[in-house]
């Protein structure tokens, strides 16, 4: 029996290239001379994509008829319109879980960065400064803060597993109110303002594009940090760095942003940022872990016709198929 083909649109984790070697026919899109004339010529073969971040709509989905199933690296996958692929019978998956740790680790370190502006100290040691004089005091501390938790999903949860440990409070909002201990509020503005700090952890997308915008930085306060590891697009950029200029809110740790690889030009500048280049779940073991997914939902699907982590607008579809 001849293998199933999976179009690889960009080049992926190491891990995904040789699981998908070892059981797929591959067809590796970026080293074509022609993608478009690959695409028209092998269409009808094309059961599956990988992919790692390329753009995936309804007009890509309706240049390739055969395909039943998109596996996607990487817990988000707002680039991804999962409810156009439902619509033609195509499942999405991603890789939920192994990553949430990771996550929630650099969420705590970027949070302590920005607090105790530990990366800003560093830097004045570096340029040779401490002799003149200690390294002023932070205004920040974590001691008794409260931090709100825009988005209590699996990330969300790790994260405030590791901030109680530190002895902060936790409060979230969410569309609804989950079983757990931690404070509900029913608007995000609400939350803004009880809380200390605001950790972004939401999916990103159109549903929550610019959702921090200035009105829930002012509600956040002048001692006020907020921390981002979702997507950049839930903030307003510009907002966020004239908030940062003014004083409105005390400090932002960034580590995902609108445009990236492309940062704002006016956050670049601010000293009370803190931006990481998108290294939430970056470690060997974790994306290796992320990419064995990604290949173990290709392998589930082909052999048992039933994907591991679907997304959920997949769940209906995934339902129907499996009778
Ligand atoms: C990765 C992420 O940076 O899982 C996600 O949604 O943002 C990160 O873990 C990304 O998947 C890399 O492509």
């Amino acid at each position: 029996m001849s293998r199933p083909t999976v179009l690889m649109p960009g080049p992926m984790n190491e891990t995904v290239l040789t699981g998908t070697a070892e059981h797929f026919d591959v067809i590796r899109l970026w080293e074509a001379d022609d993608p478009d004339a690959v695409l028209a010529e092998r269409a009808k073969d094309i059961t599956a994509v990988a992919t790692g971040g390329t753009a995936i709509d309804g007009a890509f989905l309706d240049r390739l008829p055969a395909l039943r199933i998109v596996a996607s690296f990487g817990v988000g996958y707002d680039k991804i319109d999962a409810v156009a692929a439902a619509e033609r019978g195509v499942v999405v998956t991603n890789t939920p879980g192994v990553l949430d740790d990771e996550v929630a680790d650099t969420a705590l370190g970027l949070l302590l960065m920005t607090a105790r502006e530990l990366s800003r100290a560093e830097r004045y040691l570096r340029a040779g400064s401490w002799p003149d004089g200690a390294y002023p005091l932070t205004k920040a501390t974590l001691n008794g803060r409260t931090m709100g938790i825009l988005g209590l999903g699996r990330i969300g949860e790790a994260i405030a597993h590791r901030a109680q440990a530190f002895g902060i409070d936790i409060a979230y909002h969410n569309r609804h109110p989950k079983n757990v201990a931690y404070t509900y509020y029913t608007t995000l503005l609400e939350l803004a303002t009880a809380v200390d700090i605001l950790m972004i952890v939401i999916p990103g997308g159109e549903e929550t594009r610019h959702l921090v915008n200035a009105e829930v930085l002012k509600a956040l306060g002048p001692d006020g940090i907020l921390i981002n590891i979702a997507r950049g697009t839930v903030v307003d950029e510009a907002a966020l760095a004239e908030a940062l200029a003014t004083n409105t809110i005390l400090s932002a740790g960034l580590d995902v942003f609108e445009h990236e690889p492309q940062v704002h030009p006016a956050l670049l500048d601010l000293p009370n940022a803190v931006l990481l280049p998108h290294v939430g779940s970056a470690t060997i073991p974790t994306r290796n872990a992320m990419g064995q997914l990604v290949v173990d939902n290709l392998r589930s699907w082909f052999d048992n016709g039933v994907p591991l982590t679907p997304v959920q607008e997949s769940a209906d579809l995934v339902r129907k198929l499996n009778g």
